[in-house]
Formats: C-alpha cells, sequence, structure tokens
C-alpha cells in the first residue's frame, strides 16, 4: 500500500480511511503478527520528501506499505500531472511501480 499525506478511500464504504487503520485491517487479514520493521529508503533526491519501508512480520501472506513524509495525492517516480500547488509534489526516491513489482517478484502467488 502506498501513502502519501492523504488517505485512502475505502471501496466499500466510500468514506475516507485512516492509513493506519486500513493497514490494521490488512494486517489481521494477512495473519501478521504486531511487529514490524521500519527500513528508511535512500534519500536520493532533493524533492523536500523522505519515504519509509514498513514491512510487517510473521505474517501468513506478506505485508509492506511505504510511508512518504512530504509528499501527496501522486504516485512517486510519476509524472506531475497537476502543478505542485494543487496536488502536492511527486517523490522522486523511488519509482511506486518499480516497488509493486519488486513486492510481487518477491512475493509470487503459491
Ligand atoms: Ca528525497
Amino acid at each position: 500500500m502506498y501513502r502519501g499525506a492523504v488517505r485512502w478511500i475505502s471501496r466499500v464504504a466510500r468514506v475516507p480511511v485512516p492509513v493506519d487503520a486500513s493497514m490494521e485491517g490488512w494486517r489481521v487479514r494477512n495473519g501478521c503478527s504486531a511487529a514490524f520493521t521500519d527500513t528508511p529508503l535512500d534519500d536520493a533526491q532533493a524533492d523536500d520528501t523522505r519515504a519509509t519501508r514498513r514491512t510487517r512480520t510473521g505474517c501468513a501472506a506478506a505485508l509492506e506499505r511505504i510511508r512518504v513524509e512530504g509528499g501527496s495525492h501522486t504516485w512517486p517516480g510519476g509524472n506531475q500531472y497537476l502543478e505542485a500547488s494543487d496536488v502536492g509534489r511527486v517523490a522522486r526516491d523511488f519509482r511506486a511501480s518499480d516497488e509493486v513489482v519488486r513486492f510481487f517478484d518477491a512475493h509470487p502467488r503459491p
């Protein structure tokens, strides 16, 4: 799950769901323990953002989240599709698309 500075919208209830609450639901569904490891991603670009990967442990199904501090409602490594003054800046320290591929390559379906 990716999070900038905004909340995800529940597809079921169509209401804002705080990311922490959503991730807690995924933690329980995936059979993860309450433990986790936070790993800062390389602050490779002077983009006023920093990202941290949270990896849950003891899971039946893997669960990770990348939190972007200073990010916004944009796709990390993607296009600045509107002015930063309108949607916020695009985080440049990593490419979210690459992270999605990395995650599914590392955790193939049984
Ligand atoms: Ca940065």
